[in-house]
């Protein structure tokens, strides 16, 4: 494995449940951490944290990865020492609503497309060129299960991650030829609060998606991100799919 100290990691919805994992694996590495999210008070309250679990430095910047201009601003805005990312990782991204699409309230899709695809390609947009510029670097992707099989009532939720793996592939073959590694990491039922920002804090029908089965840890997926990124530089980790053992797809689960 390679080391990671003293690399640059940029993670988006760095705040919590996947993120916040990511962002402590990848602390107790040795790495340094651009930290990204709109509640910025839920990540400095996270730094004495992540440096006890061994980041060599913090940065945290506020930020809503729907805004492009705001995303151009702050990637431009960085410090000199910290601008040379080495590992970027769009793990920002949600879900709205369970409904059929006919059915549903277009607000939904617009805060999903918006942040799951629009946000990821805009921090790919302003971050890759850096790394092609340096000859070094990596992207690592959030997809899902979710875009490998479609469930019933979550079509946009759905589209959004295939796009997810479509823009993966396309991003590696678009570097092809340079040394930056796209990687994507697709998880299936992760113990979040994605069902809770799903159903708009409904705490009832978030806990019924877990219920009865036992679903992975954000660490679980982090340790997954954290591989991909530790591999000798002539290996590139394209995809890594990862489920609860009590999942079988994205319909088909042991419930007790
Ligand atoms: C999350 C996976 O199946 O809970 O991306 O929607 S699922």
């Amino acid at each position: 494995m390679e080391s990671l100290r003293g690399k640059i990691v940029l993670i988006t919805g760095a705040s919590s449940g996947i993120g916040k994992a990511t962002a402590y694996a990848f602390a107790a590495r040795g790495a340094k951490l651009v930290l990204c999210a709109r509640r910025l008070e839920l990540l400095d309250g996270e730094v004495d944290g992540l440096t006890s679990a061994g980041a060599e430095g913090v940065l945290n910047v506020q930020l809503d990865v729907q805004d492009r201009a705001a995303v151009e601003a702050a990637l431009a805005g960085l410090p000199e020492e910290w601008k040379a990312i080495d590992v970027l990782v769009n793990n920002a991204g949600l879900s709205r609503g369970l409904t059929k699409i006919y059915e549903d309230d277009p607000q939904n899709w617009e805060e999903m497309i918006d942040t799951n695809v629009k946000g990821l390609l805009y921090m790919t947009r302003y971050v890759v060129p850096g790394m092609v510029e340096r000859g070094a670097g990596q992207v690592i992707n959030l997809g899902s299960t979710a875009g490998h099989w479609t469930y019933a009532n979550g079509g946009v939720y759905c589209a959004t991650k295939a796009a997810v793996n479509v823009i993966t592939e396309g991003l590696k073959i678009d570097l092809i030829g340079t040394p930056v590694r796209v990687t994507s990491v697709d998880p299936g039922m992760v113990e979040t609060d994605f069902s809770k920002i799903r159903f708009r804090g409904d705490e009832e029908r978030a806990a019924k998606v877990y219920a009865g089965l036992k679903p992975l840890e954000p660490s679980d997926v982090a340790d997954a991100i954290v591989y991909a990124a530790s591999v000798p530089k002539h290996v590139n980790i394209s995809n890594i799919l990862l489920m609860p053992t009590d999942q079988s797809n994205s319909t088909t689960f042991n419930r007790k």
